[in-house]
């Protein structure tokens, strides 16, 4: 039987306020066509940039909500991983991945745990090595620049060559992803920002940029990769998704920064969602060679 609706398992929390996580990843998914089944891993007040953030870790509810799943014969086309509520949750998720993997699968893990070099303020130092295990069951990984230089122990650079962007993701994939974009890439001459991501068995690195605004919402990364995800999930080639998801994350951003709202409340994407649905009509990925 062929499925008419592509199935995906999201590992995400759900924040009350602020356009991140599950709040953003299921009407993307959904506005692309795809069903969303979530496992949440966490309930926050608001997403945690936001001080004196109420959360519950939702653990041991994961544990049983899985054993539940796992009696019912689901299958997933997709399964995709982004902010855990606990270090112990790796391992839910990679029991998950081993026993629900099939078949032209779609496996994303977004290493959700830091950015503008610092972890998130639920998380400790050890999450980086169990991070690092995690991405080694993924098929796609999404690290924004800080992350991939936590996964790979390096210094958070402010400027990149294009020699080092390819370095950084070859070295990515050598955790096990056949794909590994990185996202917020600095440089410094320009008031640019870049993407970039490497097809390890096309071995081929691809780079959009995009042009920097002075703004920083949260959830823009659970944003692209969630549109990133549900393109490749449409059959997309890599360099389009990519992007898309850059155009869909600049439009969204755009179309908030000209209003007087504070930053925390993340993009408004409710004015964006349906441009998802639009064919794309101007396209300025690079190859890297
Ligand atoms: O978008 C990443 C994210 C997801 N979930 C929670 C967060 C953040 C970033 O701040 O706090 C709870």
């Amino acid at each position: 039987m062929i499925n008419p609706i592509k199935h995906c398992a999201a590992f995400h929390d759900l924040s009350g306020y602020g356009r991140v996580s599950l709040g953003v990843v299921i009407p993307i998914l959904n506005t692309m066509g795809i069903q969303v089944s979530s496992v949440p891993t966490a309930v926050l007040s608001t997403h945690t940039a936001i001080k004196g953030f109420k959360f519950l870790d939702l653990t041991p509810q994961m544990k049983e909500f899985i054993s539940h799943w796992k009696t019912l014969n689901f299958s997933f086309d997709n399964i995709y991983s982004g902010f855990l509520g606990s270090a112990e949750q790796i391992d839910i998720v990679i029991d998950f991945i081993e026993h629900f993997r099939q078949d032209n699968q779609l496996v994303t893990v977004d290493p959700v745990m830091a950015d503008n070099g610092e972890l998130y303020a639920s998380f400790t130092p050890e999450i980086i090595p169990r991070m690092r295990e995690l991405v080694g069951y993924a098929d796609l990984i999404t690290p924004n620049i800080t992350e991939a230089a936590f996964l790979l122990e390096k210094e958070i650079p402010t400027d990149m060559s294009n020699e080092q962007i390819k370095e950084w993701c070859f070295k990515l994939s050598e955790l096990g992803p056949k794909i590994s974009v990185i996202t917020s890439i600095p440089n410094k001459k320009r008031a640019l920002t870049s993407v970039a991501g490497y097809h390890k068995d096309m071995n081929r690195f691809w780079k959009v940029e995009c042009t920097y605004l002075p703004a920083e919402y949260p959830g823009t990364g659970d944003v692209f990769t969630s549109v990133l995800n549900g393109s490749l999930m449409q059959g997309d080639s890599l360099p389009i998704a990519l992007e898309r998801a850059v155009q869909f994350v600049s439009l969204a951003i755009r179309s908030t920064f000209g209003y007087q709202k504070s930053e925390q409340e993340g993009v408004f994407i409710e004015k964006t969602l349906a441009s998802l649905n639009s064919p794309m009509n101007l396209s300025t990925y690079q190859l890297m060679e």
